[in-house]
């Protein structure tokens, strides 16, 4: 019997959920966007006429996404945060290239069947940068996530639902973690117990930066709270930021978070799931070059508990994401998508050696802070 293969499936999928959406045009074709560890990403491609020069035909992109509902366990709340974060920002900056979701004929920004939890948006002409040593890009990435923070500054946060809870508690990352130690369900914990000792023996000073934030020493303000630079489109002649994307954990945060996040991915010498974890550490010119760009947005309304703290949230944001990845390798790879079968002790074991080098760097890193703040 003649069978569909999965790309035809594929294809066909990406057809039925753009038709939801009203794209018109002929299907050309899609590509998968293989850069988030927890949704999928499609770009998918149309032929239809050009709406500014009649009778002549053009290709038209569009980003699909299938929300990850494991994760996510509540995605119709996630919609509603970016509809209420894009209007917002939209409505401060309108002339600013902005992220635009598409809404189905009963005006939902979102189709959720058997098949998933899909939504569409704009594709943006741009480039990526996951791993650079391009000081401008870095600047500006920190000039775009110290720009968006400031654009929600006054954002009513009791609006946003918190759409993964506790996402940025180390102290109960840490505790999920232990939990998965307690069950063991795949029998992986004997082949971990360096990384796992090691994780435990800082625990306090990288859980430090939550009980500052239960204590009320720390504000909560609206945050990204995702802050990898592949999540800055960039404007590729020029490599200014254009745009702030995956608005799935805008919810009240930290401003540790995003700067903390920010550094784990963009400073470290190599990247979040190397094997070469020797060469893991904090590039301390990227660093600077971020600090730089992230403070000269927000310094100015950071308290000083806050700025005292940045670098601390770099520890706290690698060892907590440690504690999710090795969790995760424990309980058999459930939440993030992997490549290979030890993807998540990799990555795990990275962000160890990663946490390890900021542990030593943690003056260093402090004095370039104050340094960027008082050339302010
Ligand atoms: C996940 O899917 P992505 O790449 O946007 C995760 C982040 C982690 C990151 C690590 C919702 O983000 O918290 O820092 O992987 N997002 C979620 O690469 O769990
Ligand atoms: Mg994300």
């Amino acid at each position: 019997m003649w069978e569909v293969s999965k790309k035809e499936n594929l294809d066909r999928k990406l057809i039925e959920v753009c038709r939801h959406f009203r794209i018109p045009g002929e299907y050309q074709f899609c590509e998968e966007i293989k850069v988030g560890n927890v949704n999928k990403t499609y770009k998918v491609t149309f032929e239809g006429e050009d709406p500014k020069n009649p009778g002549n035909m053009r290709l038209k992109s569009y980003i699909v996404q299938s929300v990850n509902t494991f994760a996510f366990k509540n995605p119709v709340q996630v919609m509603d945060n970016i509809d209420k974060v894009t209007e917002y920002i939209h409505a401060k900056d309108p002339g600013r290239c902005a992220l635009h979701y598409h809404h189905t004929a009963d005006r939902k920004t979102y189709i959720f069947d058997k098949s998933g939890f899909w939504r569409l948006f704009n594709f943006i002409p741009s480039v990526t940068y996951s791993a650079t040593e391009n000081l401008q890009v870095i600047r500006n990435a920190g000039l775009a996530f110290g720009n968006f923070q400031m654009l929600l500054s006054d954002f009513d946060a009791s609006q946003l639902h918190e759409t993964i809870p506790d996402f940025h508690n180390t102290i109960k990352r840490y505790e999920q973690m232990e939990e998965q130690i307690a069950i063991d369900p795949v029998d992986r914990v004997k082949e971990v117990r360096a990384e796992i000792d090691w994780l435990e023996s800082v625990k306090e000073q990288a859980c430090k930066l939550t009980q500052l934030q239960l204590d009320g020493v720390l504000p909560l303000r609206v945050t990204h709270n995702d802050t990898k630079i592949n999540n800055v489109l960039f404007d590729k002649d020029t490599d200014e930021a254009l745009v702030v994307i995956d608005l799935d954990t805008v919810m009240p945060g930290l401003v540790g978070h995003d700067f903390g996040d920010a550094v784990r991915f963009a400073a470290n010498f190599v990247e979040e799931d190397s094997l070469e974890t020797e060469k893991a550490g904090v590039n301390m010119e990227i660093f600077r070059a971020f600090a730089e760009g992230f403070l000269s947005k927000t310094a100015k309304s950071l308290t000083q508990p806050e700025l005292d703290t940045l670098a601390l949230s770099c520890l706290a944001l690698t060892c907590e994401l440690a504690t999710r990845f090795l969790a995760d390798y424990i309980a058999g790879d459930v939440y993030f998508k992997t490549n290979y079968d030890e993807h998540n002790l990799v990555r795990a074991r990275c962000q160890i050696a990663l946490a390890k080098d900021m542990l030593k760097k943690m003056p260093q890193m402090e004095s370039v802070i104050q340094d960027c703040v008082k050339k302010l």
